[in-house]
């Protein structure tokens, strides 16, 4: 069967009364900014767009060239799309909302343009994660505070992958779904409907040189995961570690397993690693649409209630069994110590 395009399933998606136009030409500017971004990728070295910008974002980090690029680049697509009240980015120290009133939305996105920077000059698949939620009511002008929901009142959430081939994944809250990106023609076709991501694994991803600063829980379950057959888990476990969010879960997406970044000592302060409103939420609600789960630990991810903009989560999300599992380790340490 021939696949179909990004553009005929959204109308499909709108047809059946899933999601509405704005919701539907939002999701196009996004994909259109992120074509953009992945030919800048694809230009490396030649297109002058390695190396460090030389100035740093509201975390502290240091800003690559094409983290800024790419902030731009979806900035400037959705500026002017009509569709959006406002727009939140990793990059940007707080929120903007739409100035224009003529070209003023419902929505509001959130994104982090270009997801495991440090990757970008060693040539190793980076992406962008995004996600939309609905400008409370009675809200014209949107600050900071209204884009504090739950990860539960997303509309959508998705993410791509500049890698060897340029791929979406994609979230309405009816399935995920994932698309390649045709270079030639420049469309994204979509390439697996309904993704489920199996139950129960074999393979762990984490960052191990933090071992010593995790948590006990942590400690004991990475412990058992590499007693292996012997152990209390009975089975051989394998680890993957990219250190990009979205190919790792790219791979959980195609092939099960388990992704953390848990608490340690050198992040307990901030919360955790990872942002919970543009990486934790929008990768929570996709895995969960594939038949995962995700959790910080002690909570399902989705349900944790944003105090800030910024703000850090710890993460364990995948295959729904061995995520049970991780979560278990916390519950029983939290009882008995
Ligand atoms: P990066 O800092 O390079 O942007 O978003 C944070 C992130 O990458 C994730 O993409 C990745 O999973 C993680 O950090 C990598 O962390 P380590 O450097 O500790 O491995």
């Amino acid at each position: 069967m021939k696949p179909i395009s990004l553009t005929r399933y959204l109308i499909e998606e709108q047809h059946a009364g899933r999601i509405n136009a704005d919701l539907r030409l939002l999701i196009e500017v996004v994909a259109r900014a992120c074509k953009s971004i992945s030919i800048a990728i694809g230009k490396g070295a030649l297109g002058g767009v390695l190396g460090d910008a030389g100035t740093g974002n509201i975390q502290g980090e240091a800003q690559k060239k094409l983290d800024v690029l790419s902030n731009d680049i979806l900035l400037e697509a959705n500026a002017w799309g009509g569709h959006l009240a406002g727009l939140a980015s990793e990059e940007m120290d707080h929120s903007q909302p739409i100035p224009d009133a003529a070209r003023r939305g419902n929505y509001l996105l959130l994104f982090d343009p270009l997801d495991g920077s440090s990757n970008i000059d060693v040539n190793i698949s980076v992406g962008t994660i995004f996600s939309v939620l609905r400008c409370p009511d009675g809200v014209t002008t949107p600050g900071d505070e209204h884009f504090l929901q739950p990860g539960t009142t997303q509309v959508c959430a998705g993410y791509t992958t500049y890698g060897p081939s340029t791929m979406l994944v994609l979230t309405v809250g009816h399935g995920t779904h994932v698309f390649t990106l045709d270079r030639e023609v420049g469309t994204f076709m979509m390439t697996r409907r309904d993704v489920q991501v199996p139950a129960d694994t074999k393979e762990f991803a984490v960052n191990m040189s933090n071992q010593r600063f995790w948590e006990p829980p942590m400690q004991r379950y990475v412990a058992d995961l590499l007693k292996g057959k012997e152990g209390p888990r009975s089975k051989d476990f394998n680890m993957r570690w990219v250190a990009s969010m979205v190919a790792d879960v790219h791979r959980i997406i195609t092939r099960g397993g388990i992704f953390s970044y848990p608490l340690d000592e050198k992040c307990r302060e901030k919360g955790g690693k990872l942002r919970l409103m543009y990486e934790a939420n929008p990768m929570a609600f996709i895995i969960e649409q594939a038949g995962g789960a995700a959790s910080t630990g002690r909570q399902r991810m989705l349900e944790v209630q944003p105090t800030g903009l910024h703000q850090r989560v710890p993460v364990f999300l995948g295959s729904r069994n061995e995520v049970a599992e991780a979560v278990r380790y916390h519950e029983q340490f939290d009882r008995e110590g």
